[in-house]
């Protein structure tokens, strides 16, 4: 049976990236196998964070996580610093991973170019390691994220299959689950279709926040670069020449649920392809919104969602570690 797991920090600007290239995915197929979804606040102390924001954000993150669609009853939803297990994990494997193979992460060296690496948290740079003990805690097969998270993967699977090979077979080795291109795989920034769409960008221009009002989300589409040749047949599916209005196909095309290439056929203009898909963006997210509204005003329900979370997570997470501290040859306490 396939094991299911994946995690988003808690932060208020989660975007219509997440929620296309991952979210969606979440609650589409948390009954293809046993899930895990994790609110992974540990790993927003790799940057500044106000404690009581963080506090308030990794609740409103697990609420709207119910809000689109994760069911409790199909799923284990869970907070990460629950399961005190997962930093306990993260220090064997930072004894398996090299310092050259963190060093080629792009994430952190696109993330630590901004305050510049020497004032960097060291949690930035060995944030893979952890991530790497989310999900091998859970002997999971499949890990859904947007493609941005490829080269993280990639590490979890070379870390489990070194650890095994040193120590014994005690590792799942996971696959990435990424959508197709053009499903959501890498949603771009509305105003630089070269980058992807992210909450670290300097303006908030080029993001679709979940939370945004319809007439925001229309000002930000209608604004959205795309390019020149507006003549015959410019609305195309094509991302290396055409990124923004591909970029704009494939939002589309994920909100009504078609492939962007046969989303394109259907308009001749820019004008009506970003009316189009403001009005598609705003009505997937109206009931999202309405149901996180009422989900907030509710935390009890929340919380207790999260503490049974916890519970069933957690002795999953103690077996795998327990017997990955057996292979290193830790002692056991008696
Ligand atoms: N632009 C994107 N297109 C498709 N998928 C995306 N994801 C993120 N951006 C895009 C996917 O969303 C999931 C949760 O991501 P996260 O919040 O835990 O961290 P992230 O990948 O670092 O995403 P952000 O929001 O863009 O943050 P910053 O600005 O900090 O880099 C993941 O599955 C991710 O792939």
């Amino acid at each position: 049976m396939a094991r299911i797991f994946s995690g988003i920090q808690p932060t208020g600007g989660v975007h219509l990236g997440n929620y296309l290239g991952a979210l969606r995915y979440w609650a589409e197929d948390q009954r293809a196998g046993e899930s895990y979804y994790c609110v992974v606040d540990l790993h927003a102390l790799t940057v500044p964070r106000d404690p009581a924001e963080l506090r308030d954000e990794t609740r409103a993150m697990a609420t709207l996580l119910l809000a689109t669609g994760l069911d409790p009853e199909a799923c284990t939803l869970f907070v990460q610093s629950h399961v005190p297990e997962h930093p306990q994990l993260a220090w064997l494997l930072e004894c398996t991973a090299s310092m050259g193979e963190l060093r080629r992460m792009t994430q952190f060296k696109d993330k630590a170019v901004k305050g510049g690496e020497e004032a960097a948290r060291v949690g930035l740079f060995t944030y893979p390691t952890l991530m790497a003990a989310d999900i091998l805690l859970y002997g999971t097969t499949h890990v859904p994220v947007g493609d941005d998270q490829r080269q993280h993967l990639e590490l979890t699977r070379d870390v489990a299959e070194r650890f095994n090979g040193r120590y014994g077979d005690v590792f799942v080795v996971p696959e990435a689950v990424i959508p197709p291109a053009g499903r959501g795989a890498r949603i771009m920034d509305l105003q630089d279709p070269t980058a992807k769409m992210s909450k670290s960008a300097e303006s908030d221009q080029g993001m679709i926040g979940l939370f945004d009002e319809p007439a925001v989300i229309g000002r930000k589409i209608r604004r959205a670069v795309t390019d020149a040749d507006g003549g015959a047949g410019a609305v195309r599916f094509d991302p290396d020449a055409k990124p923004g209005v591909s970029n704009l196909l494939q939002i589309l095309a994920g909100a009504t649920g078609r492939e962007p290439a046969d989303v394109a056929s259907d308009y001749g203009r820019y004008g009506d392809l970003k009316a189009a898909a403001a009005e598609a963006v705003t009505e997937m997210l109206r009931p999202i919104q309405a149901r996180y509204r009422e989900l907030r005003a509710d935390p009890a329900t929340v919380d207790k969602v999260l503490r049974a979370g916890a519970e069933r997570a957690q002795p999953v997470a103690a077996a795998t570690l327990a017997r990955a501290k057996e292979a290193v040859g830790l002692l056991p306490p008696r």
